[in-house]
């Protein structure tokens, strides 16, 4: 049955976006059942991840990214969420005169959405997860993600990305030797920003040159980000079919933000011409029902087991009275029988 407010979501109402993105943030059960009903209706959405290091301009290039992509494709909606944002979004202020003609706040098909809160729906990927279904089911055909740097984060909202962009500014060459690996195995596309500041080409030329040593090794590793799923997935993603490229933007004067746009929507085709597309959104299904199956047994086993049985076995074990297998082993035994119990 599809409520009313769920219906006005799919005909484009803002409104009713807005409210449903606030249930399910909330986790509430009208927002949890608005989100498995939306969840038939996803899969058609590029997911765009935005990551680096504070101050480095994610927010300014991800307003410039929003008008460019409105721009080339008129006929798509383009949504933003921010998670953790420490600076605020303009909404074009700090533009140029070309980007002030297109406003975000005027432009009816871009929403914007800061995550408020956290912990309602599990970690924050869940949450950015769970709030781009939204997003995904009420026609937005992209969802630009901005996140703080890659592995700073409890957990990476890249994850859940089509497409990462790892930002950086010039002059950090000691700091992009240190997040080096880190670079290469999640960057989709690199984007020194900033590059009206001195030493934007030594630190593009040194990207490059990373890319390219660091790709041999890559494609054998497959991404990080799909350590949590199933290796066969791994393998097939991981292919050498795109080479990341590094470009140079100066986001406040929207320079370069064209052929940003060019790049995200080169990959997004590779991403489809290759099958990658359907391997990375059925990895993440896998993912999901695998996290919330987890999560599922362990509720239900802190139901079943009181925290003294728990405890007095984890106090066996440590005295070397039982093994913690043999812990194990009597826990689950001990969850099993009160499962068999209130079933009958
Ligand atoms: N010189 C210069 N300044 C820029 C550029 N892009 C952004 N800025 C400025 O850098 C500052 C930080 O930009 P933000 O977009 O807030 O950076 P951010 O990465 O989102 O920051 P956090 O969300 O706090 O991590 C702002 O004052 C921007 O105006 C650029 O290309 N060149
Ligand atoms: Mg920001």
């Amino acid at each position: 049955m599809t409520s009313a407010l769920v219906d006005s979501l799919r005909k484009g109402n803002r409104l009713a976006l807005s409210r449903i993105l606030s249930q399910v943030e909330n986790g509430s059960p009208e927002g949890l059942a608005a989100l498995e009903e939306l969840f038939l209706v996803t899969g058609s959405a590029q997911k765009i991840g935005i990551t680096g290091p504070p101050g480095s301009g994610k927010s300014t290039l991800v307003n410039a990214l929003a008008r460019e992509l409105r721009l080339r494709e008129p006929d798509k909606k383009v949504a933003i969420i921010a998670v953790d944002p420490s600076s605020p979004f303009t909404g074009g202020a700090i533009l140029g005169d070309r980007v002030r003609m297109l406003d975000l706040q005027d432009d009816k098909q871009i929403f914007i959405r800061s995550m408020a809160s956290r912990g309602a729906l599990g970690g924050l990927a869940e949450q950015t997860q769970a709030l781009s279904q939204v997003f995904d089911a009420a026609g937005y055909s992209f969802i630009l993600i901005e996140t703080v740097g890659a592995g700073q984060s409890e957990v990476d909202v890249v994850d859940l990305a089509h497409t990462t962009i790892v930002v950086d500014t010039p002059g950090m060459g000691d700091d992009i030797q240190s997040i080096k690996a880190g670079i290469l195995e999640i960057a989709d596309i690199l984007v020194i920003n900033k590059s009206d500041r001195p030493g934007a080409d030594q630190s593009a030329s040194h990207l490059r040159n990373m890319v390219e040593m660091g790709y041999a090794k890559r494609s054998h590793a497959g991404k990080h980000s799909l350590q949590d799923f199933s290796e066969k997935a791994a393998e097939e993603l991981s292919s050498e079919d795109w080479i990341p490229p590094v470009l140079k933007t100066v986001a406040s004067d929207y320079e370069g933000i064209s052929e940003l746009v060019d790049s995200i929507l080169a990959h997004a085709a590779c991403l489809h011409q290759s099958g990658k597309w359907r391997v990375k959104d059925q990895a993440a299904i896998r993912a999901t029902i695998r996290h919330q199956l987890i999560a599922g047994l362990l509720k239900d086993f802190k139901k079943n087991v009181p925290t003294e049985q728990v405890e007095a076995l984890v106090a066996a074990a440590q005295d070397r009275s039982i093994s913690p297998n043999e812990a194990v082993r009597r826990l689950l035994a001990y969850n099993r029988s009160n499962i068999l119990e209130s079933s009958e």
